[in-house]
């Protein structure tokens, strides 16, 4: 009885040795089988999974579908055979099978990292550093998000490695076409100007934008060198597609309007990797989603409507996207992301409190942010000199608290003359809304 039991086990120790050495070995050719079978996974989810798992995960969403794929992999095997041999036994040949994965892993990185070199960014005339005059409030977030802090969100598993010798930009339109290679790209001039980034499924209170120094070309000036720019942009769209697969479109016009343009830097450097080395398009103000891909390799002049985009053939919206205007506590305390625990209770002193965030509205600009507690009248917040409207902004508030608990909540206004949303919406398809709330216990 305890036999026949014990045989309808699954292999599950088999099943991950198995999968290790297969992840193993293709990561010694330069590929992951694991990755792959990722890409697979997002391409084929259903839109409202993904939008859960984004949700529920916020940026580990891929650490948690790589180990997810690892053990459906070892499962499949395990389940075409029966538990053999001891305990002992299953648990060394998971290890074995983990340890081969984890070291084809570190082969496979290294290799990649080889083929990713730095390129030279010569800037004419550097931007210069004004400052918003915030640095030194206490508990304010750094005005530039340090890039191995920037959150990084893609439809793959493993970023794309691409050998800058072989890139080429390829810039079509109608009856053209060139290719650029880096050097013939920055040789076009490069520009500094800062921005934030923001991700249409960034809610209130996360982090998923960052504000940064980026360099690159305008559009205009990429398109005109290759001979692709149409005197009259109207009944065009500019196609940017990715190594990756992945595609966006912006109308040609709005692209020139809202100041497009191919990035190749950021905080001074080569994009890294995960930012979407060696070149990526970036328009200020419209969602991540909707701005231009990272690892650009094709910009492409079309007739208005003729293709459609990786997301859009998915379901989301043909129109651009705008960032809705947010504002966001970031100290005394910050309700952080998820799959992080709720916070423990954050006391403070009584009496007036300082209270420290950031807001953006781009392309327009922050006009305002105010600061209500339990519900209260909103208040005016002081605000950080402004950088541009297309850059983040920080701001400071000093509510009187009594002891007890109290609920704080953070709205913005744009320029524009747009007020932040404040009932609940969910990122699909417009970005999300509500504001940023966070519960503080005066002593
Ligand atoms: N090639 C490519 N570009 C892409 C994406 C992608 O999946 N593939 N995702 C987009 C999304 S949804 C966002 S929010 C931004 C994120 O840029 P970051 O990772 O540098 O923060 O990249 C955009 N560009
Ligand atoms: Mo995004």
């Amino acid at each position: 009885m305890a036999e026949r039991r014990q045989r309808r086990l699954p292999d599950l120790g088999t099943g991950l040795f198995a999968v290790g050495l297969a992840e193993a070995a293709s990561n010694l050719a330069g590929d992951s089988l694991i990755d792959r079978a990722g890409d697979v996974a997002v391409a084929t989810t259903p839109l409202p999974v993904i939008e859960e798992t984004i949700k529920r995960l916020g940026t580990t969403d891929k650490p948690f579908l790589r180990a997810n794929l690892m053990a459906g992999g070892a499962l499949a095997i395990g389940l075409l055979g029966s538990r053999r041999g001891s305990l002992s036994r299953q648990v060394l040949l998971a290890g074995a099978g983990l340890l081969a994965a984890g070291l084809g892993r570190r082969a496979l990185d290294a290799r990649e990292a080889a083929a990713v070199r730095d390129f030279e960014l010569p800037v004419p005339t550097p931007l210069e550093r004004v400052g918003d005059g915030a640095d030194d409030w206490p508990g304010a977030e750094p005005f530039d998000t340090e890039p191995g802090r920037f959150y990084a969100t893609d439809i793959n598993l493993r970023a794309p490695a691409v050998e800058l010798d072989s890139w080429r930009l390829e810039v079509r339109s109608p009856g053209t076409e060139a290719r650029l290679s880096i050097d013939e790209l920055t040789a076009l001039g490069l520009h500094e100007r800062d921005a934030a980034l923001v991700c249409v499924h960034n809610r209130p209170g996360w982090d998923r934008l960052g504000q940064q120094r980026w360099t690159g070309v305008p559009i205009e000036n990429v398109l005109s060198a290759a001979g692709a720019l149409p005197e009259d942009p109207a009944g065009f769209d500019l196609v940017t597609e990715a190594v990756d697969g992945y595609s966006q479109i912006i109308p040609l016009a709005e692209a020139l309007a809202r100041r497009s343009w191919v990035v190749v830097g950021m905080a001074g450097r080569p994009l890294p990797r995960e930012h979407g080395y060696p070149a990526r398009v970036m328009t200020p103000g419209l969602v991540g989603q909707y701005n231009g891909v990272k690892w650009l390799h094709r910009l492409a002049v079309t007739p208005s409507g003729s293709e459609r985009a990786w997301w859009v053939r998915r379901g989301w919206p043909d129109e651009l996207i705008e960032v809705p205007p947010m504002a966001r506590i970031d100290s005394p305390a910050n309700t952080g992301m998820p799959p992080r625990l709720p916070p423990p209770p954050v006391g403070v002193p009584g009496g007036r409190v300082d209270v420290v965030g950031t807001a953006w509205a781009p392309p327009h600009g922050v006009e305002a942010v105010e600061l209500r507690v339990d519900g209260g009248a909103w208040v005016e917040a002081e605000l950080a000199a402004e950088v541009n409207g297309d850059s983040w902004r920080r701001w400071r508030a000093r509510p009187e608290l009594d002891p007890g608990s109290h609920t704080l909540e953070a709205r913005c206004r744009s320029r524009s003359g747009a007020l932040q949303e404040g009932s609940p919406s969910e990122p699909f398809p417009y970005g999300c809304g509500a504001f940023h709330t966070v519960e503080l216990t005066a002593r």
